[in-house]
């Protein structure tokens, strides 16, 4: 057991300097280490040191796994949080952070190593019972025996990129004569992507929910869940809304899900915070994957159960013994979390960089905003989009969504475009109210033909398919915000 007093966050934006605020509290010193598009970010300001490690290109800077290693032996810190993206996810990093005498704060690299490939990951929970898609959890080398699989399970199939995430390398396959074709395509997509072209099938749910549960695991053999956060509102794989609870599970289903999820975390000796996707249709659940990682939706989960998960990592990093137990943890109310993109959500979610103008939050009960914004900033082109994320509240699903709606209107950002006018328009939508929605959410409702052809996406094709009916009162929710906002201002 040791006493972390100094943290480097091996990260940047909001989520850099989300983990410095729980650091800040808990009496924790803080490091930032940033490049050179990010020297007047607030993270960077926030820090109480601050060390330059290079260029704007992640590769140059955020990505350099000795330099950052170097700075943290130098500024003699005791741990790093790897936040999400760039090296949160790297076994070796993991490793060499370990071997350089530093608390890596997140699971072992053994752990994250066996999660990593999907193929592994299904290897390693077969001792544990954990439903899974019907499918075959072996590499496909030879294409005779899986398509006589496929056969079996009934297409459509899936197929998957054992190193995949995030939807690459993946296709849909309808029937036995375009399989071999759709194979070979897989295969060099995940070469090109991940440098691994295996891939696997499993039968293709059509309709499922994205449900993924939050887990808490500490070094001594204790797992809890912190219940479910429902993602199915996605755009292109990128989430779009999540909230929490998931307004279709049942107290037994959520149960299982949950002893499932734990099982998944022993499976790998997990320790840290983590969470195991798992899709859900029609009172079914099947584990896909687990990602080893603090995730960006992670506030939604701290809103409905009272705990800082960031804190509840640095206890763990320690060695500590969670503090709770399973019995102790409950859900109060519910919480929905939007992310803000700078993208211009009119011309296919373009990136849309710029100085940000006018920044004006908004505020209240029930209203948290995680962000990396300042009035007068640049939003640099070289890093993820997400600039803020939005998260509310209250006492129900009906009062958060209200919640939400006026938050969203309160929220002015002048000087980029933003997916606020999107996500207004998806939480008014009768679909996500009733709770009766899946993954098809925004491709049913904006228009985007499948999956694995994303490239036709345009808001235009999406109105146009609206019918006439509709469309008055669609397009009047869609473009005119209650109250005008950057996003009329600025068109
Ligand atoms: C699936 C699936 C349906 N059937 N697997 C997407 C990314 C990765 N985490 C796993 N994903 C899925 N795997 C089978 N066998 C549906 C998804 C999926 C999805 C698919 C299309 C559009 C949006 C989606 C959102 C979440 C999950």
């Amino acid at each position: 057991m040791k006493k972390i007093n100094k943290i480097l966050v091996a990260n940047r934006g909001e989520i850099a300097l989300r983990i410095m605020k729980t650091c800040k509290r808990l009496g924790i010193g803080t490091v930032a280490v940033y490049s050179e598009a990010d020297q007047s970010a607030p993270f960077v300001k926030y820090a109480d040191q601050s060390i330059l490690i290079g260029p704007a290109p992640s590769a140059e800077s955020y990505l350099k796994q000795d330099v950052i290693i170097d700075v943290a032996k130098k500024l003699d810190v005791d741990a790093i949080h790897p936040g999400y993206g760039f090296l949160s996810e790297n076994a070796s990093f993991a490793k060499k952070v370990s071997d350089a005498g530093i608390i890596f704060i997140g699971p072992s690299g053994e752990s994250i190593e066996v999660m990593g490939d999907k193929l592994s990951a299904k290897k390693a929970v077969t001792a544990y019972n954990i439903p899974m898609v019907p499918g075959l959890n072996e590499e496909v080398t030879d294409v005779a025996k899986a398509k006589k699989v496929a056969n079996e399970i009934g297409y459509p199939i899936l197929i998957k990129a054992a190193a995949g995430g995030g939807g690459k390398g993946m296709r849909v396959v309808k029937s036995d004569a375009e399989f071999e074709n759709q194979m070979k395509r897989a295969v060099s997509e995940a070469q090109n992507a991940f440098g691994n072209g295996a891939v696997f099938i499993e039968k293709y749910i059509t309709e499922p929910r994205h449900i993924e549960i939050q887990i808490l695991a500490d070094m001594h053999g204790n797992v809890v869940h912190l219940f479910e956060r429902d993602c199915s509102v996605q755009r292109r794989h990128q989430k779009v809304i999540e909230e929490a609870p998931s307004a279709v599970l049942s107290d037994k289903i959520r149960n299982e899900m949950g002893k499932a999820a734990c099982d998944v975390a022993r499976s790998c000796d997990y320790y840290g915070a983590g969470t195991v996707e798992f899709i859900y249709e029609n009172d079914s659940f099947y584990f896909l994957e687990m990602n080893t990682r603090l995730q960006v939706e992670h506030p939604v989960t701290e809103l409905i159960t009272g705990l800082d998960l960031v804190e509840e990592q640095i206890k763990i990093a320690q060695g500590e013994q969670l503090h709770f137990t399973q019995k102790e943890l409950n859900i109060t109310g519910h919480a929905i979390e939007i992310r803000v993109y700078a993208e211009d959500p009119c011309n296919d979610f373009l990136p849309d960089i710029g100085k940000v103008e006018v920044y004006n939050r908004p505020k209240g009960e029930g209203v948290r905003v995680d962000d990396a914004l300042e009035e007068g900033m640049e939003i640099p082109i070289y890093y993820d989009p997400m600039i803020a994320k939005l998260i509310v509240h209250a006492s129900n699903r009906e009062k958060a969504i209200k919640l939400m709606l006026d938050a969203i209107d309160d929220y002015d950002i002048v000087g980029v475009k933003t997916t606020l006018p999107f996500c207004s328009y998806a939480l008014k939508h009768e679909s996500f109210r009733s709770g009766n929605y899946d993954t098809r959410f925004v491709n049913l409702y904006f228009n985007d033909p499948s999956i694995i052809d994303p490239n036709k996406e345009t808001l235009e094709a999406a109105l146009a398919s609206i019918s006439l009916l509709e469309q008055k009162d669609k397009i009047n929710s869609f473009f005119l915000p209650s109250k005008s906002t950057n996003w009329t201002v600025n068109r």
